[in-house]
C-alpha cells in the first residue's frame, strides 16, 4: 500500500531498526517506545486489521512473535512483556498495518497491564 509507513519499512524505502525478519514477517523497534526494546512485528503483506489477515499469515505472524518475546526480554533484561494489538482506531490503532506490540516490562516499572483499559 503506497501511503503505509510500515509497508515503506518492509520495502526498505524508509529506515527501520530491524531486529528480525522471516519470509512473511518483519520486526523492528518502535519509533516511540513505551519501554526500551519496544518491538513491533508486522506481516510483510499489507492488512489493516487482524481479522483481515489470512490464517496462514496470522500463524506466521504469531510464530515470529513467539520466537521474539524471549529474545526481546533477554536483550533488555526485562522481567516480562505485554504483547498486544490495537485493532481498529477506537482501540488506539494509529498505523493501519497490522502490528503486534512487544513491550518489555520490569518489576515495579509502574506501567499498566492491558486489562487496565477495561477497569
Ligand atoms: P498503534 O497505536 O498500535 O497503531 O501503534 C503504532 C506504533 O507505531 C506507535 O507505537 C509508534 C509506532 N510508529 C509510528 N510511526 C513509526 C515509524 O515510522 N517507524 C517506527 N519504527 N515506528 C513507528
Amino acid at each position: 500500500m503506497s501511503d503505509c509507513i510500515f509497508c515503506a519499512i518492509v520495502d526498505g524505502d524508509i529506515p527501520g531498526r530491524i531486529v528480525h525478519e522471516t519470509e512473511h514477517t518483519l520486526a523492528f523497534l518502535d519509533a516511540n517506545p513505551l519501554a526500551p526494546g519496544h518491538t513491533l512485528v508486522v506481516p510483510k503483506e499489507h492488512h489493516a486489521r487482524l481479522d483481515e489477515v489470512p490464517a496462514d499469515a496470522a500463524a506466521d505472524l504469531f510464530a515470529a512473535v513467539n520466537d521474539l518475546v524471549p529474545r526481546v526480554e533477554a536483550a533488555v533484561d526485562a522481567d516480562a512483556t505485554n504483547v498486544g494489538i490495537n485493532n481498529g482506531s477506537a482501540a488506539g490503532q494509529e498505523v493501519d498495518h497490522v502490528h503486534v506490540h512487544i513491550v518489555p516490562r520490569f518489576e515495579g516499572d509502574g506501567g499498566s497491564p492491558i486489562h487496565a483499559v477495561a477497569g
